[in-house]
């Protein structure tokens, strides 16, 4: 009797468990840090969304493209040097290895925002969302900086990044 009191309770847990897992799934898997975007000087209506993502999954993902709120579209760009020249080109997807982080950051990768329909202003923030082609979306809130504030690194200023906090689920525990 006691046995089969236990599996059941087992079974229970673990139905619960595969539940909870699937729904929150994205938010743990796929981890976006250090998220910046430069501050737009007046008449601007472009801006370069720089961010880590971090596929904590067994297996490669895709990010197939982006949207925002904020803008007319959203871009999944790369820069590329072209005879010396810095230029940058739309790219259709962007593959996310398993177990990787991919740094989307100045010279390389980055989410573009064509035609602004509010200026970004320093202190604030913008987000956009991307679509991964396993049906999830992952939002990337970005902090607005001064241009000069991003690096290779992203930002120089450390401290200020809190980009994991409405992530947290409670009562994920598959043990
Ligand atoms: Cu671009």
């Amino acid at each position: 009797m006691n046995m089969i009191k236990n599996l059941s309770a087992i079974l229970v847990v673990c139905l619960f468990s595969a539940g909870a897992y699937a729904e929150h799934h994205g938010h743990h898997d796929v981890k976006i840090s250090n998220a910046v975007v430069g501050a737009t000087p007046p008449g601007v209506k472009n801006g370069a969304i720089y961010f880590t993502i971090e596929n904590s999954m067994n297996k490669d993902l895709m990010i197939l493209s982006a949207e925002t709120g904020n803008a007319v579209v959203a871009e999944l760009h790369e820069h590329t040097v072209v005879d010396g020249a810095m230029s940058m080109r739309q790219v259709t997807s962007v593959h996310l290895p398993a177990k990787k982080k991919v740094m989307f950051q100045p010279g390389g990768l980055h989410v573009m925002l064509f035609g602004l329909e509010t200026p970004l202003v320093a202190g604030e923030q913008t987000s956009v969302t991307l679509n991964l082609n396993n049906g999830e979306q992952v939002h990337v809130v970005a902090d607005i900086v001064m241009p000069g504030d991003i690096n290779s690194n992203h930002v120089s200023k450390k401290g200020m990044s809190d980009d994991s906090s409405n992530h947290k689920q409670e009562g994920h525990k598959h043990h």
